[in-house]
């Protein structure tokens, strides 16, 4: 196992070290970072993050989940080079966003799935839910918003199964108890989810064509934060609602953190690459830091963007 000082964004690490990794920070800086466990997932692994703050009286919180999608290693890797910028960067407008706001950084949500994909299958996506000869459930299809309406399949056997109910999953469970007890007191006001590959910055809904009532902002908040990606590192990056942008699909974090929960900012990142290029899902390894660097610096628009509306 790695050592928590050998930590870094030149190579994906397995569950273990970053669970480490995140330990660590908490020892290093107690007073600013915690480490949280939303409870356990089907195999028994637990779901770990962090709660970074530096103190301030009703701040608003930023909520971040990563790897719903095993195979995504890319977004993983991103949440922690998230949490690596919020605490260490020296750029004044970076210390000045980390404090502006209460951060909740989960950088695994689906820890069976992405233990299975350093293990057993590079490719696997959904948790390790058995059903007969077929196992998973695709976690980001099992929210109960319109749940298995469109893009979303009721066939254990195939890579988008919504889940014998909404919200059957023990993961999908934790998520949503986590944010319904801690929306309110921690005043989570923006919700974001890591995912590969495609460049988007894609916001609410997935199930209908239909816009969200702050469709304007978002969509406003989105561009900027594409265009700040083009400015950063040269990558292009779309942004958009789901439906209309990457494909229908039901049973989606976000667009329950939206409808549900009310969260009124909240996008999800496809990040780094693209349909039909060499490095889709298998990102190598010299794309984390400037995948994670832009997908930070657009965290960063989002985040400023918002507080001014
Ligand atoms: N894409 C997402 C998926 O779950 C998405 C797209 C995002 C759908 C948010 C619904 C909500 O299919 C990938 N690559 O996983
Ligand atoms: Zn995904």
């Amino acid at each position: 196992n790695t050592p928590p000082e050998e930590f870094d964004w030149k190579r994906y690490f397995q569950l273990d070290n970053i669970y480490g990794w995140l330990e660590k920070l908490a020892r290093d800086q107690p007073d600013v970072v915690k480490v949280l466990d939303m409870g356990l997932s089907t195999q028994g692994l637990p779901i770990k993050g962090v709660k970074l703050a530096f103190g301030g009286e009703n701040l608003t919180s930023v909520f971040i989940e990563s790897g719903i999608h095993a195979r995504e290693w890319i977004a993983p890797a991103a949440a922690t080079y998230f949490i690596d910028q919020l605490l260490h960067s020296n750029d004044s407008s970076v210390r000045a966003l980390a404090r502006s706001q209460n951060w909740f950084i989960f950088p695994s949500v689906n820890p069976d799935g992405y233990r299975y994909s350093f293990t057993g299958d590079r490719m696997w996506r959904k948790n390790r839910q058995i059903f007969g000869i077929c196992r998973g459930v695709d976690l980001n299809r099992n929210f109960p918003m319109s749940w298995n309406t469109t893009g979303a399949s009721g066939n254990p056997c195939k890579y988008d199964f919504s889940g014998p109910a909404a919200g059957s999953e023990v993961e999908t469970q934790r998520l949503m108890q986590f944010l319904e007890t801690h929306v309110e007191s921690e005043r989570i006001r923006t919700f974001l989810s890591l995912h590969s590959y495609s460049q988007l910055i894609l916001f609410p809904y997935g199930h209908t064509a239909e816009h969200v009532e702050n469709y304007a902002d978002l969509k406003e908040i989105g561009q900027l934060a594409a265009a700040r990606i083009k400015e950063l590192t040269g990558r292009v990056y779309k942004s958009g609602n789901i439906y209309e942008t990457i494909y229908p699909s039901s049973g989606g974090s976000k667009d329950w953190a939206y409808s549900q929960l009310k969260v009124p900012i909240t996008f999800t990142f496809e990040l780094r690459g693209l349909p039909d290029s060499v490095e889709m899902f298998i990102l190598s390894a010299k794309e984390i830091e400037p995948t994670a660097r832009e997908a930070f610096a657009a965290v960063q628009t989002i985040v400023e963007e918002a507080s001014k509306r």
